[in-house]
């Protein structure tokens, strides 16, 4: 079975022309999402195509209110264009009951050939996440997106670097004591440039309020302070007020040039993983090679110790192989 990558990525390319797109554009996440040579196929054809979108990662705990924030999040980010939401969230993806509560405005969205909705299932991922949200998201970016808005949990290492990759990064709390402090413990605090503190409806909100900018105040350093913002979103109270933040990080980024340095910084350190990868896979398959079996039959011998194998195999079978 061959797949014509380029031709599914022309037709996805398409967007709010045509209807069919969001097919086409389904078939290539289903792709990376399953990774191997297609999926790298797929990152080779759209990387060139990509860089315009902006990202957006919202991140908290599971039932924070991600998605509902994102269902009016969206209303707001269409003003400025096209929108897809990548929701990876084991506990509940965008199907879930946030949005069946609004069978109304998720038909809105739903009808709207600007919107695009996905969820990503983490579950048998392992760490396949880390390369499957970059590639899908630059995919989405490829595919004429203007803003991309990445849900993850935030709980888990990847899942928080994950959303903290993003251009500006959303950390959602709720009130309740301890809610600011676990926020923290998750290395929540450090990728914060923008807190919502949802589910406002419900008492506490002033003092997570003040805990957080209690906190903020220690972490205070020059630059961009994160604005704190209260919001109801199963009303869609303070969500204007939200995206008005996340636009005033935007304009930050900009002007002080620091988009430029964060994306770059992405990159490089993509790369590295890309990279990594790489040859992980290459030891893997060239374990059993007569030159590499020598080497280690030599090192279990003991006849050459473990870093000068480790370096012997780099130098005369790495060095020399690497590029097929
Ligand atoms: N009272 C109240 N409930 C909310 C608010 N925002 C979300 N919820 C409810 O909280 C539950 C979890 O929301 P959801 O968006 O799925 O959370 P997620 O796991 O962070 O994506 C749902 O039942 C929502 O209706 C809010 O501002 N106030
Ligand atoms: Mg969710």
């Amino acid at each position: 079975m061959t797949v014509d990558i380029e031709d599914l990525l022309g037709k996805a390319r398409l967007g709010e022309a045509d209807p069919a797109s969001k097919v086409a554009l389904a078939r290539l996440i289903s792709l990376v999402e399953r990774g191997g040579e297609p999926a790298r196929a797929v990152g080779r054809l759209a990387y060139p195509l990509s860089g315009s979108a902006y990202t957006i990662g919202v991140t908290g705990a599971p039932g924070a209110g991600k998605s509902t924030l994102n269902d009016t999040l969206i209303t707001q980010a269409r003003r400025d264009g096209s929108v897809a939401v990548l929701a990876i969230d084991p506990t509940s993806p965008f199907t879930g009951g946030a949005i069946l509560g609004d069978r109304l405005r998720m038909n809105e969205h739903y009808q709207d050939s600007g919107v695009y909705i996905r969820s990503m299932a983490t579950r048998g991922h392992l760490g396949g996440l880390a390369f499957a949200v970059p590639e899908t998201v630059r995919l989405l970016d490829a595919a004429g997106f203007s803003t991309v808005v990445i849900e993850t949990v935030g709980v888990g290492q990847v899942e928080v670097e994950v959303a903290g990759a993003a251009d500006t990064t959303v950390v959602v709390v709720n009130p309740g004591w301890g809610d600011a402090v676990q926020a923290n413990k998750a290395g929540l605090m450090e990728i914060a440039d923008v807190f919502a503190v949802n589910k406002a409806d419900r008492p506490g909100a002033r003092e997570a309020v003040r805990d957080l900018e209690g906190m903020l105040d220690l972490a205070a350093g020059g630059g961009w302070r994160p604005p704190v913002v209260t919001t109801v979103a199963s009303t869609g109270e303070g969500v204007a007020e939200l995206y008005s933040a996340i636009s005033k990080h935007r304009s930050h980024l900009v002007d002080s040039g620091e988009l430029d340095t964060r994306r770059s910084h992405r990159i490089a350190e993509e790369l590295s993983r890309v990279l990594r990868r790489r040859l992980e896979e290459w030891v893997g398959s060239r374990w059993s090679d007569p030159e590499v079996e020598q080497v280690r039959k030599r090192c279990e011998r003991r006849e050459i110790d473990l870093y000068s194998a480790a370096d012997q195999i780099v130098r005369q079978v790495l060095g020399a192989a690497i590029g097929d």
